[in-house]
């Protein structure tokens, strides 16, 4: 069994995983390399070759214990016939929903749209060595509401979202679940070991609508997950202290804790659950010795816990490889 599951299944705690959420992307010269030639994202997602190419070229830089394919959370509403843009200032947006497009779409015709991604998972995962776990993931249906309705655009983030038209917003989150269940048992079959769940903007949900928009849709999947017997990861981020809760309703395998989450009240709070991440990936940017520093905390915090080792969001552009390899290195010694 692969180090990875060995934490996520078992909770072994001889050692401690390592992979990094945008390890593929933009602070690596050989992904800006291949993607100045390719300005068209979605089309990069869906060439399988290239997708899987880019999955693993973080694994030949790094001892990494995980590829997470390229691919994006918004391939969902694309399939589901939105014309998602992904703009250079503003990040993606859906920039016309149309309703009916999205509720009629069938199985079929999304299947054929996403066959290069189940493509490139299958071709990654014969090339992947055996120790090594490939994780697939999808958008939690809340987050894909933010692009799909582009509230980004319609709010100011520190806001949080009122829903209006609620009855609209219960049959799309009913697509959503039944669609992204076809996802997730897709990237299953072509190979992925392990599914990762990204509400990304659950901190958005007010509390008393939680349980509408977050911990039930996560719940949905990774019930889904379970029955499938697809080990998940759940990454609620922006929580704060609702993590406890979530945790007690949804029961993922793993939870990904963002960086506003003090980790020892995580380990105080979480149980024997296994838990990933957590450290600022804007330390990263910092001069190297505190970055380290700040590891090293995440490890004594959670030496007795299963624990991922990974990031509070993704790698960031201006991070520089060489502090990744130190940490990896730093990580992969650890035997308890
Ligand atoms: O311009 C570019 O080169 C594209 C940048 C980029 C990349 C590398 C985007 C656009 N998506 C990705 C790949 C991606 N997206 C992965 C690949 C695997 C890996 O981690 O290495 C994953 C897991 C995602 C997931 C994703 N996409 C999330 C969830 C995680 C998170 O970051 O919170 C979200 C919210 C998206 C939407 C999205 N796609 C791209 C961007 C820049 C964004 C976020 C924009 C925003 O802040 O709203």
């Amino acid at each position: 069994m692969s180090k990875l599951l060995n934490c996520l299944i078992n909770k072994d705690i001889s050692c401690v995983p390592i992979w990094f959420m945008r390890q593929a992307g933009r602070y690596l010269p050989e992904f800006k390399q291949l993607r100045s030639q390719n300005p068209n994202f979605l089309k990069l997602c869906l060439n399988s070759d290239l997708a899987s190419e880019i999955t693993l070229q973080p694994m030949k830089r790094f001892n990494l214990d995980a590829a997470i394919i390229f691919s994006d959370i918004l391939v969902i509403p694309y399939a589901l016939g939105q014309p998602i843009e992904f703009g250079k200032k503003n990040g993606p947006r859906n920039s016309k929903l149309n309703i009916n497009k999205f509720l009629d779409t069938k199985e079929k015709n999304f299947l054929s749209t996403l066959q290069p991604i189940y493509k490139a998972i299958n071709k990654t995962k014969t090339i992947l060595n055996k120790d090594k776990s490939l994780i697939a993931f999808v958008g939690a249906p809340w987050t894909l509401l933010i692009y799909l309705y582009n509230f980004k655009e319609q709010n100011k983030l520190d806001k949080k979202i009122i829903i209006k038209d609620k009855n609209e917003i219960k049959s799309v989150l009913k697509k959503l679940d039944e669609f992204l269940k076809i996802h997730i048992i897709n990237q299953k079959q072509a190979g992925a070991d392990i599914i990762q769940i990204f509400d990304s903007w659950a901190g958005l949900i007010e509390d008393e609508d939680l349980n509408e928009y977050c911990y039930k849709p996560n719940k949905s999947l990774v019930d889904f997950c379970k029955e499938n017997k697809i080990p998940s990861i759940c990454f609620p981020k922006g929580l704060k202290e609702n993590y406890k809760k979530f945790l007690e309703e949804v029961k993922p395998d793993a939870i990904n804790i963002d960086h506003d989450i003090d980790p020892s009240w995580a380990k105080n709070n979480f149980g024997n659950t296994c838990i990933q991440g957590g450290m600022n990936p804007n330390i990263l940017l910092e001069d190297e010795k505190i970055a380290l520093e700040e590891m090293e905390k995440y490890l004594e915090v959670f030496k007795n816990n299963p624990y991922i080792f990974n990031l509070g969001h993704g790698i960031l552009p201006e991070t520089n490889p060489s502090i990744i390899k130190k940490i990896v290195d730093r990580v992969n010694i650890i035997k308890r």
